[in-house]
């Protein structure tokens, strides 16, 4: 029998289960279809970018590894993306970071950057039908040796990264522009001490400082028009060698992005090894309309696993899902493995996220709400108990063929031709 045949076979058994509970699966898989991942550049290169500095990679980030193949070249980050995203079911983004520009060759400081050096980026986007998402470079740079940018005591130093995080809005929302589709400008600053401060409330003093000047420049269209860019700022518990203070702090950013109206970014790997951010979902939604999230994974001290399809990961699923938040979150991945296949990480990580929210988008929710908002919490433990073991792998195979892309592992015979015919070409 014709694989094709296999799975539509199994998708009808699998979907007459589901709709025994309720959930009817066509429409799931409809919801899913709309939901853009927004895959980070930096998985491509080990966070490498393109510029000529010759800076290595700082700001207590560690990509471990020596995986043959890496991209070089933003022609070969874009080819790598285009082989992940051909092996992804749905139509996705791509994010990237300011030092990934095209700078020609050329020594373009931070400051310096403009929307000229991103347009081959934005062509490309253009040519995908895809949006895209930017970060400013807060880090592998000699300004950020001292691991202090928008806190910097220096006011020099302070005043460039600020006209660098000036730079990249404008370049966010000229990629918004040009691509009819909002840009997510995220800021994440590396800020911190290796050792306990005297001080911890001049730094933050001077974030807020900083940050104030970097968002009053308006770079959106008048109000109620659809935003070329917003922004988000993303909180940290620690870094390498930076373990004792985070001026960028959870509780900081929280507190910033609900007075400054901004986004706020929940990254995975951000917190205390038990603490998820499952629970931080529906409160953070209370005071803020939209939210990001960096999906990566902890593991002890390295904060950027690939991510796999654990609890953490359906529970992340079940809240946006569960609290009908998917229109208000922005979804990107966030981790770098240098000792895997590097479009396999890509891969692996996007269709986890994907299969997450699936695993959500066919929960019999009404149900299991009616149940709860009644009291009857043994049917709720029951049904969700039962839910773990339904056919959700008929779904995703069914899904992946609907949307054209390789269904069960086969999408690895495509990557490891790819490695054989252009990685290993890459000495
Ligand atoms: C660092 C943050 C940040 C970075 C990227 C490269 O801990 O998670 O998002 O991973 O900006
Ligand atoms: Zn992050």
């Amino acid at each position: 029998m014709a694989k094709s045949k296999t799975v539509e076979q199994a998708y009808k058994l699998a979907r007459a289960q589901y709709a025994a509970i309720g959930v009817d699966t066509d429409a799931a898989l409809a919801k899913l279809r709309g939901v853009p991942i927004s895959l980070h550049c930096w998985q491509g290169d080990d966070v490498g970018g393109f510029e000529k500095f010759g800076t290595e990679l700082g700001g207590g980030l560690a990509a471990t590894g020596n995986y043959p193949g890496k991209a070089r070249t933003p022609a070969e980050l874009r080819a790598d993306a285009e082989q992940a995203f051909a092996l992804i079911p749905g139509k996705h983004r791509f994010n990237l970071h300011a030092f990934y520009g095209e700078f020609g060759g050329k020594p373009v400081d931070r400051n310096e950057i403009g929307p000229e050096h991103f347009a081959g980026w934005i062509d490309w986007a253009k040519k995908l039908g895809i949006g895209l998402d930017f970060n400013p470079t807060f880090f592998s740079h000699p300004k950020a040796a001292s691991n202090f940018t928008l806190s910097n005591a220096d006011e020099g130093i302070r005043g460039f990264w600020v006209e660098h995080g000036i730079a990249c809005r404008k370049i966010a929302a000229a990629m918004g522009k040009a691509l009819d589709n909002t840009c997510v400008t995220n800021v994440w600053i590396p800020d911190g001490m290796k050792d306990t401060p005297i001080d911890r409330v001049g730094p933050r003093e001077r974030l807020t400082q900083s940050l104030d000047a970097m968002f009053k420049v308006k770079v959106n269209p008048a109000k109620g028009k659809k935003p070329y860019t917003l922004d988000s700022v993303e909180g940290k518990l620690f870094g390498i060698g930076c373990e004792s203070y985070t001026v960028g702090s959870h509780e900081y950013y929280l507190g910033y992005a609900v007075a400054k109206k901004t986004l706020f970014t929940l990254d995975t790997g951000h917190y205390h090894p038990t603490e998820t951010i499952t629970d931080k979902i529906s409160s953070v939604f209370q005071f803020m309309p939209e939210i990001l999230l960096h999906v990566s994974r902890g593991v002890r001290w390295d904060s950027d696993h690939v991510v796999v399809l654990s609890n953490e990961l359906e529970e992340i699923g079940q809240e946006l899902v569960r609290g009908d938040f998917l229109e208000r979150t922005h979804i990107g991945l966030d981790y770098f493995d240098a000792s895997i296949n590097r479009v396999a990480a890509w891969v692996i990580g996007t269709r986890n996220m994907l299969k997450s929210l699936l695993k959500a988008l066919v929960e019999p929710t009404q149900t299991l709400r009616t149940a709860e908002n009644g009291g009857d919490y043994t049917t709720r433990l029951a049904l969700l108990e039962e839910c773990r073991t339904l056919p959700l792998g008929a779904l995703w195979d069914f899904y992946c063929e609907q949307q054209g892309v390789p269904v069960g592992a086969e999408w690895l015979l495509a990557v490891k031709k790819y490695e054989q015919g252009v990685l290993a070409t890459r000495k």
